[in-house]
């Protein structure tokens, strides 16, 4: 879950080895392996339960903010509510207005367990997700 053009879906993709076709998702995908979300339902109170629901079908959450985020609309110490790993995943690292220290302590501040920096148009961080998903 996480913002709208975060790089979920493109981080899914690259995770089964496809190739990235941009396709904003619709709805909440949950057909395979990756439950996938609209960034809306994360942006707004009125959706959010929706995820709180779907993280109950997961067993693990991954809570993803792009490098190059301006702002992270995740709140401090939201991850310890669930009671299944929560991951913290930087999405775009190799963004020229990266700044994933600055995204990696929003997810630490969260209270993220592992945080993964990732980019799906490198590579970069996609074998170890991976490795730990598996
Ligand atoms: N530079 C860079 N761009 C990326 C990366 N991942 C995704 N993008 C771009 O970011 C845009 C949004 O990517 P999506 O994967 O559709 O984002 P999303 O989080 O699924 O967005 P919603 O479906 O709206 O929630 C697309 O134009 C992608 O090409 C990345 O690792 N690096
Ligand atoms: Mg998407």
């Amino acid at each position: 879950m996480g913002k709208s053009g975060g790089g979920k879906t493109s981080l899914i993709e690259t995770l089964r080895g496809e190739s990235i076709v941009y396709r904003k998702t619709q709805y909440i995908d949950y057909s395979d392996t990756f439950v996938d979300t609209p960034g809306e339902y994360a942006e707004g109170n009125d959706l959010g339960g929706a995820l709180a629901v779907y993280s109950y079908e997961a067993d693990v959450v991954g809570l993803v903010v792009a490098a190059d985020d301006d702002f992270c609309i995740f709140p401090p110490a939201c991850a310890p509510v669930a009671n299944r790993p929560v991951l913290g995943i930087v999405t775009k690292c190799d963004s020229e207005r990266a700044r994933t220290d600055m995204a990696t302590l929003w997810l630490e501040n969260c209270g993220c367990e592992r945080i993964f920096l990732t980019s799906a148009k490198t590579g970069q961080g996609i074998e170890e997700l991976l490795a730990y998903l598996k």
